[in-house]
């Protein structure tokens, strides 16, 4: 991958992230070096930016694309400077490609302005909704944009999941979903940092959600539930769209410059579970933990060869002895 593309996608030209993208989506692990070329150019280079990382998260049909697309047009309004990828997971794209397109027509961005990437990866079930390939392109993203917006599919694991992905998680709920009291079976009411009420144009059961929440919170988090801003709003009206905007765009400013390391870890180790099962984590723990074969192999991108490489010759040594 040439200068000449960094420096393209740098200026936000969309062919040129689109094959970065495609890049950072590729499994295969004899990738990695090109992949690990492309980050040390980025991070080398004086454009490079250090986008936060906001999770979009909460059940299919709570509202998450319609209001992503809403946030992201008050963002462009808000700050015109600030540079504004969406990543949206997709459930069911592997079928007819219906749903993709539903995701599509509901995310309205606008065309044409470079300082807006649009990007819908398929879910994989298996593991439960984010894509395996999320945290990589949110590694690219991360250093093209400010703010990249993470959509997810919102089906358990998922919710937790993008803890381990994004700087600040905001769980969209709708009134009377009865998720409430499903969240709290599951643990997901522990996950979020806010939780936006959507659909509270149906202004009655929104209420009435209002308090089941507010109840569910102060069960789940008895130390902090009563520090959850919980935002009501309606994508469909606009109503305080406008002002929640504003409130992840000031957290996001918190967040911007920080850094992916610790996540790298996390994500490296969720490969090797993936890859390997348990006996995978056991041997990473002989090895010293994810952390430490991270530096060992050289940085994240060395990581997955190393660790294979490194499994498979303390097979071999066993089996020999
Ligand atoms: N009444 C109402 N409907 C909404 C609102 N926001 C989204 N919807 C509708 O809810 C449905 C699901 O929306 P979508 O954004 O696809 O949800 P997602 O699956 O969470 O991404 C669509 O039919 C939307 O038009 C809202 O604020 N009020
Ligand atoms: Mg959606």
């Amino acid at each position: 991958m040439s200068v000449e593309w960094i420096d393209a996608a740098l200026r936000g030209e969309k062919r040129a992230i689109a094959r970065l993208v495609s890049l950072f989506e590729d499994r295969r692990v004899d990738r990695a070096s090109e992949r690990r070329r492309v980050i040390e150019a980025l991070d080398a280079h004086p454009e490079v930016r250090a986008a936060a990382i906001v999770g979009i998260t909460g059940t299919p049909g709570a509202g998450k694309s319609t209001l992503t697309s809403e946030i992201v047009r008050h963002t462009r309004r808000l700050e015109p400077e600030l540079r504004v990828a969406v990543v949206a997971i997709d459930p069911s794209s592997h079928v007819s490609g219906g749903a993709l397109l539903g995701d599509r027509t509901r995310m309205r961005l606008p065309p044409g302005d470079v300082n807006v990437y649009f990007r819908s990866q398929a879910s994989d079930t298996a593991l439960g909704g984010l894509s395996p390939h999320t945290f990589q392109v949110c590694r690219l993203l991360h250093r093209l944009f400010d703010v990249v917006f993470v959509e997810t599919v919102g089906i358990g694991q998922n919710e937790i999941d993008v803890r381990h992905l994004a700087d600040r998680v905001y769980l969209v709920m709708q009134p009377l979903g009865g998720d409430e009291v499903q969240f709290l079976k599951a643990g997901i009411m522990e996950v979020p940092d806010e939780i936006v009420l959507n659909k509270c144009d149906e202004a009655e059961a929104a209420l009435r959600s209002y308090r089941a929440l507010k109840a569910a919170l102060s069960l789940a988090r008895p130390f902090d539930g009563d520090s959850i801003p919980i935002h009501r709003v309606s994508a469909r009206t606009g109503m305080n769209v406008e002002l929640l905007t504003e409130r992840i765009l000031e957290r996001a400013r918190l967040d911007r410059q920080s850094s992916l390391h610790a996540r790298e870890v996390h994500h490296f180790a969720r490969w090797v579970e993936d890859e390997w099962g348990r006996v995978g984590l056991r041997a990473l723990e002989s090895f010293g933990g994810a952390e430490a074969v991270m530096r060992e192999a050289g940085d994240f991108d060395a990581a997955q060869a190393f660790f294979d490489r490194k499994v498979r010759a303390a097979i071999a040594a066993s089996t020999a002895s």
